[in-house]
């Protein structure tokens, strides 16, 4: 064995535990450790039958991933599956925790299985860009169907022990320990001199071709432009033609393929990434103060969005606005959020009103915040109204509570100086609706306490967010990187594309939405306010998009109003484009005395993600992000970049920074204001590095 795997005997069983803290990753050790003991359990007459278990909370957690593009070492995972299968008594395993890729491969290649209560069993592959490369395509449908094999491949999800039971996928429920249930499972099969039960020796599963078109025309659809979830599913389809060892080598082949592709790079740095955002040197090793008690101030979308957060997850809030008929309204939007929470599955109706009659309540005076221990302020944005609102929690909130603020843009370090305690003080972006969105931005200005981000950080995790660190600027990570990348799809228009072709380019990239119709989305008079607040510092040579303010003043305002840059009528999905619009762009073209030109989509693609991306690298450069990966986990979870291109720093990396710069250099030859190449950017190049180079920093 190694030391990764023991192997003891108990009882007739052979007992075989993988422990590889912290999930049991199927590394080459853990592999190498399972074929001995297989090995060892075949030899030994005194072995009736053979139990695997995984140490710890978790089974086993699929292949090392941190394997992946190293190359690969004897034996293969799909060969220990074979060899466990090929096992000559049987063989049975216990499911506490999960049992995920890999590690249900191992799973359906012993011949019994059982699942304890509260573990989740999956073939989450395509979410790393990859398919199930161990069998998982070949046995699963053999066990419980090609149907009920497609709810699970295609989709990379779980089901729970319960549910597999239900399927086949596990063969009984049980409680308790795992090494009990396993066990006892396996002393029942061998009193009945139960034989091995090999999964591959089962007849092909039936082509069951209505199902198979079905979930192509679902992944089709959803996840425009992932190639790993299709061919998935062409895998499902090999096992109902192919005997196992042919069907294991199309499976390979496929698995090979997926592999080779960028799309597989991206998700993978997306795992890895989402995963790094929280370790920073500042809040290594600091204890985080004990929040239970959490304030809202303003009851409006953000503010309920972000007390159905904190309430879903356990925590006491209390909510304040100004009068009572606004705490009612309030109150309202919260049981609202809470009634979707139960439909989704997500609370119990039992625990939903449990919320609202004892951890929830609402208050038109700041006293009565005086036991809270953070308070998160989201009111209007305007500086003035904020600092109102932190004198009044200077005021009430004992010592050492947190005072935070949920701005956007303003000036962090604004705020807290107006306070009596800046040490105290902390952004805390969320993005709406805040009980949805995962990302959170705690923005730290120059005076908070490391122990207070540190807590942000823990409050993140509480409220099931992704935190990342931001520094004090006008829109932090994120709004700051959006208005350049917006502006950069302005002066596209303004020189010659539509708004319709902007938007068709930026979802043809896998944006979920171009920045017209997230503009129209959001509101069209966010950006007019903008602007607005914009306009004393603007540089004169800045572009403002004058067709804007004109939907402004006609009260075109978005989606809200039924019209801005494209017209929604009810009961039709999506907007309609609109020639009045392309009008008002024309007139602002001839007033600028522009000759319109075309794009290409390639083109459009190009420019926007040079905006953003320069301005990302002045975002790092600066410090506002830590590293380049905080800008990607900014982007998957707040703004809906495609998570198989990784984020746009990893796609920048893998386009190649120096034609990039090249881009930006020559976009500059025609307007060196906007287009001005990041330090950062043009040092990389020089030195021939990436912004993957930047991401080990501590
Ligand atoms: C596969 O199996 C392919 C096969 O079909 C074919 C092969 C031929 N490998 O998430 P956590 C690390 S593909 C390496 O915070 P939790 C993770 O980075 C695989 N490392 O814990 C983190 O490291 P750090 C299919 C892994 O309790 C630490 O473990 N399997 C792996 O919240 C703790 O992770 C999957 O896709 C791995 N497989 O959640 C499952 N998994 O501490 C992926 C985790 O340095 N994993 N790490 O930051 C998960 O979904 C969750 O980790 C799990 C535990 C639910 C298991």
């Amino acid at each position: 064995m190694t030391d990764m795997v023991t192997y003891e005997l108990e009882d007739g069983i052979a007992v075989i535990t993988v422990a590889n803290p912290p999930v049991n990753a199927l590394g080459h050790a853990v592999r190498k450790g399972l074929w001995d003991a297989i090995d060892r359990f075949n030899a030994e007459p005194e072995a009736k039958a053979a139990l695997i278990l995984g140490a710890g909370k978790i089974f086993l957690g699929g292949a090392d991933i941190s394997e992946f593009g190293k190359p690969p070492k004897d034996p293969w995972l799909p060969e220990v599956c074979n060899h466990i299968e090929a096992a000559t008594k049987p063989v049975v395993c216990a499911i506490q925790g999960a049992a995920l890729g890999g590690g249900l491969e191992v799973a359906l290649g012993c011949h019994y299985r059982v699942a304890l209560k509260g573990a989740k069993l999956g073939l989450p592959e395509v979410n790393l860009g990859i398919i199930p490369g161990a069998g998982g395509t070949q046995r699963t449908p053999r066990v419980i169907g090609v149907k009920a094999a497609l709810e699970i491949i295609p989709a990379g999800g779980t089901v729970s022990a319960e549910r597999a039971v239900e399927m086949g996928l596990a063969d009984r429920l049980a409680t308790g320990d795992p090494r009990a249930a396993g066990l006892a499972f396996a002393q029942e099969l061998v009193a009945e001199g139960a034989a091995p039960r090999p999964v591959g020796q089962m007849p092909c599963p039936d082509h069951d071709a209505e199902a198979l078109a079905e979930a192509r025309a679902l992944w089709s659809k959803k996840n425009r432009g992932e190639v790993a979830r299709l061919a998935s599913i062409d895998a499902v389809e090999a096992a109902t033609r192919l005997e196992i060892m042919p069907g294991l080598e199309e499976e390979r082949r496929i698995f090979s393929e997926m592999m080779d592709t960028p799309q597989r790079a991206g998700l993978i740095h997306a795992f890895f990434i989402e995963r790094k955002t929280a370790k920073i040197p500042e809040i290594a090793g600091v204890d985080p103060r004990p929040v239970a008690r959490i304030g809202v101030i303003g009851g409006g979308t953000m503010g309920a969005g972000i007390a159905t957060a904190a309430l879903t997850r356990g925590l006491d809030v209390t909510l304040i606005e100004r009068d009572d008929a606004s705490a009612d309204k309030a109150r309202a939007t919260i049981a609202k959020n809470l009634d979707g929470a139960v439909k989704r599955g997500k609370l119990g109706a039992a625990q939903k009103d449990a919320i609202l009659s004892d951890t929830f309540r609402t208050a038109t005076g700041y006293d009565a915040l005086s036991d809270s221990d953070l308070a998160i302020e989201a009111v209007f944005e305007d500086m003035d109204v904020k600092k109102a609102v932190f004198a009044e929690l200077d005021r009430v909130m004992k010592p050492g509570a947190i005072l935070a603020t949920n701005t956007s843009y303003l000036d962090v370090n604004e705020i807290a100086a107006s306070t009596s305690r800046p040490a105290d003080v902390i952004g805390l972006h969320f993005f709406s609706p805040a009980h949805v969105m995962k990302l959170l931005e705690v923005v730290v200005a120059d005076k908070t306490a490391n122990d207070v981000t540190a807590t942000a950080f823990a409050l993140a995790k509480t409220l099931g967010k992704t935190a990342v660190r931001a520094g004090v600027c006008d829109g932090f990570i994120g709004n700051r990187i959006l208005a350049k990348y917006r502006a950069a799809a302005d002066r596209m228009v303004l020189q010659g594309a539509s708004p319709y072709q902007v938007d068709r380019a930026i979802k043809a990239f896998g944006w979920p939405m171009g920045p017209y119709e997230m503009g129209d989305l959001a509101g069209l008079d966010i950006g007019y306010m903008t602007r607005k607040r914009k306009a004393a510092t603007r540089d004169p040579r800045d572009i403002v998009p004058s067709w804007a303010d004109a939907l402004y003043d006609l009260g075109r305002l978005g989606q809200k109003t039924g019209r801005g840059y494209y017209i929604y009528e009810e009961g039709t999905r999506g907007g309609k484009e609109d020639p009045e619009v392309e009008e008002l762009v024309a007139k602002a073209r001839a007033e600028a005395g522009i000759d319109p030109r075309d794009f290409t989509d390639d083109e459009i693609q190009r420019r926007y993600m040079a905006a953003l991306v320069n301005e990302a690298a002045d975002v790092v450069e600066e410090g506002i992000a830590h590293r380049p990966l905080d800008v990607d986990v900014t982007f998957l979870y707040g703004y809906g970049f495609p998570r198989f291109r990784g984020g746009p720093m990893h796609w920048a990396d893998h386009v190649g920074l120096a034609g990039l710069l090249s881009d930006i250099e020559d976009y500059a030859q025609e307007d060196d204001f906007f287009w001005q190449p990041s330090a950062l950017l043009k040092r990389l190049v020089q030195d021939n590095a990436t912004f993957a180079s930047l991401n080990d920093k501590g």
